[in-house]
């Protein structure tokens, strides 16, 4: 690079390249030695980690550049995805695989005295999520990446992410994990992207009548970029994570001097707070003024940098053109949490860069597209007028002012709908103690494009949470199934079941077109594919019994059936079904004579997740699996014919494990509740049978399957209200089964843990006052038969292989490629953009 010129050619590479293996293992020395954040003449595993990680950040931020030159040079319309979560996971192997140098890194490693496994084993899982809702925003990054498109992602750089679990005679005990303890090797800290952030101040009217947001507190987003390579290609784009901070300008030397360090800093503190912890949100209510906080930080830092951009890459000189911002620019906001992107766009657009309303709006609501996660009421977000007001009193007025024009407009336009203006209006005033901006409405309102994730929670977003919204603009709504990155859900979580498939399809293109393996289809009765694919699949066990072995000291047998449950422990995805019938199913065998036992198919039933933290229910439901385990574990009457495990600390790293090495997944909701669920399309894809309901992709991934891969019970979501009903009306009359299975925990043979008020949940008055809420009692009954078909169809070794290799032949559709090619070409109207 010329001193003082743009960047327009890419820095020679001062050390060595790693193309083979010799390349890589002088790079990774070379970090070992220069590298100044060990001693040089340590090479103990972590440090090798680092070194290697180091060296493949050489090759990626190396790409990373020419895709952002291209980009730059191109100038296409690019989609930026806001999240305030992404749970990535480990790195390492997911980089060097998409690169294309996994064998070149594998015999340097062995060159340097190290195996690769053990290298990827020191990292730490980056968990800057709470379950898939982030999950889903680190598979849409790969698949971006992937498929070329001109895309990046924006979140926080959150310093304590997902807490780390452990499961004490207690229940679950939580601790704060520092995944940047050591730092992290993979991101780039970008000193020259700096954004300033207002909060609090107030709005002045200035002399031409616009309105400018002035006082208050200002921190600096500062960005770090991490590096996300596609696989087989050059492109490498970003996740941009903002962290906050105060400058120098901001610290009071002379407070300090006069000894008042907390005064002399507390911009510094302040900053600190804002991206120190990731919420632990997974669809609970909080009300805290710091999420705002770190929401509208994510929104303004994000879009300033967006509109930079947009400037820096029009032509020199020229006047700047608003109206070709939408045409440049798309921004997906992935659910509600980034909805203050709205009247910040807004903002920007009007009291900065000198719009009207209705250019500002006109540009907002056509850059603007919005992703509904749930329906769960208590995850619909509500934020208190009065905290916006004095956070972001520009913003609070702008807000008010969208919901006057929707007022309007419905005058105009649906007077019939008129009369639910209360309902539907974006400021719900019905309580005038408690006046809150619906932010879910704010975006239906102002986004282009509104959808679901998956056929039937898009189905139920029209005809029920957002139906009226529906009736005054059918077009906006869309249903973009979820899928999931087949690069880390199969191609490097089991590279045994991998090799297989690429040789009975004779091409590893599965990879990028997942769609092919509906080839295997022709091959399921082949008794010599079945045969490897059983083999894979044992390698798979016993992989993951050993480290359930080193986690809980439980050890499991690799020839049992592995079943599993591993996501956020909640009511409506039931693991408390899951467990009562496991107590049901101890019971049966405790009466059984050995005769009977014979015929019982010996199962390992492992569930795992986390509880969040103030969800007393949700841990009573983690403590009753550990409690049924320590019983039932330890009986000999029952010896290896049920094992029941509570699998700690689960994590994108577990479910790696996990997955592969299971044969049975249940994903269990209550009908309606589930909006996808992505674990489901991870187990099918991994040659894993589902028992489930019929509820979000569970539809989907059924009709893929075929109906007879599938064990399926449980009422369906159009029954679900009704069936409600008949329980508060005293209807409904229990199967003697369940009823047997309260009293065995009522008993008290489980140990001197109050399990009453789980209990109580499923009794006509529960605490919530809304008996068994959950329909566990309704979906007993079918939930038992369906295990009993699991049972029969697990007796026949070939059928069951059948159905695993037709189960990963018809999960094709649930790509995250897939998905993302149709935001793409549905919602943001991109175009690839390859780097040659
Ligand atoms: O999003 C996933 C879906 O597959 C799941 O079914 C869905 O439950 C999950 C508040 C959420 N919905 N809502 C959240 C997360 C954090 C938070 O603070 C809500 N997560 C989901 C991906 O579509």
């Amino acid at each position: 690079i010329k001193a003082g010129a743009a960047a327009d050619a890419v820095p020679a590479i001062a050390h060595p390249t790693p193309e083979d293996a010799f390349g890589v293992a002088a790079n990774i020395k070379y970090h070992a030695q220069f590298s100044p954040h060990f001693s040089p003449v340590k090479f103990e595993p972590e440090q090798a980690f680092y070194a290697t990680a180091e060296s493949v950040r050489d090759t990626l931020i190396q790409r990373w550049n020419e895709t952002f030159l291209h980009f730059h040079k191109t100038d296409p319309k690019q989609t930026y995805y806001l999240s305030m979560e992404y749970l990535q996971g480990r790195a390492l192997t997911n980089a060097v695989g998409n690169l294309g140098l996994t064998d070149a890194y594998a015999s340097a490693l062995s060159k340097l005295g190290y195996d690769m496994e053990n290298i990827v084993e020191q990292e730490r899982d980056a968990a800057l999520g709470n379950g898939g809702l982030g999950r889903l925003a680190s598979c849409f990054l790969d698949s971006m990446a992937t498929l070329d498109l001109p895309a990046w992602g924006y979140g926080l750089r959150y310093k304590y992410g997902l807490f780390m679990q452990k499961i004490t005679k207690k229940g679950q005990e939580e601790y704060a994990e520092d995944w940047l303890e050591k730092f992290s090797p993979w991101e780039v800290v970008r000193h020259d992207i700096v954004h300033p952030v207002r909060f609090f101040g107030e709005v002045q009217v200035q002399a031409d009548g616009r309105r400018k947001w002035v006082g208050g507190e200002v921190l600096h987003a500062l960005a770090y970029d991490i590096p996300i390579p596609g696989y087989n290609t050059k492109n490498t784009i970003s996740l941009r994570v903002w962290d906050a901070k105060a400058t120098a300008k901001d610290f009071d030397l002379y407070a300090f001097n006069e000894g008042k360090h907390d005064k002399a800093a507390s911009l510094h503190s302040k900053a600190s707070q804002v991206c120190s912890v990731l919420y632990p949100g997974d669809e609970s209510e909080e009300g805290k003024l710091l999420r705002l906080k770190q929401q509208f930080f994510l929104c303004s830092a994000s879009l300033q940098d967006i509109i930079a951009r947009f400037k820096e890459r029009r032509p020199k000189n020229s006047t700047l053109d608003w109206k070709i911002f939408p045409s440049k620019v798309a921004v997906q906001m992935n659910d509600t949490h980034p909805t203050l992107s709205i009247p910040e766009l807004m903002r920007i657009l009007m009291d900065v860069e000198g719009l009207g309303w209705n250019q500002a709006w006109a540009i907002t609501s056509s850059t603007l597209a919005y992703t509904n996660h749930t329906v769960l009421p208590e995850a619909l977000e509500k934020w208190p007028q009065s905290v916006i007001a004095k956070l972001l009193p520009r913003h609070m007025e702008i807000i008010a002012e969208i919901d006057k024009q929707f007022q309007a407009l419905l005058h105009a336009k649906r007077p019939d709908l008129e009369r639910k203006l209360g309902e539907l209006r974006v400021i719900d005033y019905s309580n005038p103690q408690k006046v809150l901006v619906r932010m879910a409405h704010m975006c239906v309102v102002s986004s282009h494009s509104v959808n679901g994730v998956a056929e039937l929670h898009s189905n139920i977003l029209k005809e029920e949470l957002f139906a009226d919204f529906y009736s005054l603009w059918p077009s906006k709504f869309q249903n973009k199934t979820n899928g999931i990155t087949p690069r880390r859900w199969l191609r490097y979580c089991s590279p045994e079941l991998s090799h297989i498939i690429t040789k009975w399809l004779r091409t590893d293109e599965w990879v990028v077109n997942l769609d092919l393996l509906t080839g295997l289809r022709q091959f399921a009765d082949d008794k010599q594919l079945q045969s490897e694919w059983a083999a894979a699949k044992h390698a798979n066990k016993v992989r993951l019994a050993d480290y359930i072995c080193e986690v809980t000291g439980i050890k499991i047998d690799p020839s049992t059936m592995f079943d599993t449950q591993i996501k956020r422990i909640h009511e409506y995805k039931r693991q408390f079904l899951n467990i009562l019938s496991v107590i049901y199913r101890y019971i049966t065998i405790k009466k059984m004579s050995p005769e009977q036992k014979k015929a019982v198919v010996p199962r390992t039933v492992m569930i795992g997740g986390k509880a969040f933290a103030t969800y007393a229910q949700a841990k009573r439901i983690v403590k009753l699996v550990t409690d049924v385990g320590a019983l039932v574990n330890n009986d000999p009457d029952v010896g290896g014919l049920l094992k029941v495990v509570f699998i700690p600390n689960y994590n994108v790293t577990v479910a790696e494990v996990a997955i592969p090495g299971s044969e049975l997944s249940q994903h269990i909701s209550t009908a309606g509740m589930e909006a996808s669920g992505t674990s489901n399309m991870k187990f099918a894809l991994n040659g894993c049978l589902i028992i489930g309901t019929l509820d979000g992709a569970n539809v989907e991934i059924r009709e893929e399957i075929g109906e007879e891969n599938f064990f399926l019970f449980g009422a369906r979501a159009d029954e679900i209200t009704r069936l409600r009903k008949e329980r508060e009306q005293g209807r409904f009359v229990p199967d003697p089964r369940f009823q047997e299975t309260k009293e065995f925990i009522k008993s008290g043979i489980l140990g001197d843990y109050n399990y009453e008020p789980l209990l109580d949940s499923l009794e006509g008055n529960s605490g919530f006052g809304r008996g068994d809420y959950f329909l566990v009692g309704h979906d007993f009954p079918s939930y038992l038969e369906a295990q009993a078909e699991v049972d029969k169809a697990y007796k026949n070794k070939a059928t069951w292989t059948k159905m695993s290799i037709l189960s990963t032949a018809g999960s094709g559709k649930f790509s995250s490629d897939r998905t993302i090619q149709q935001y793409a070409n549905e919602i943001w109207h991109i175009q690839e953009c390859r780097v040659p």
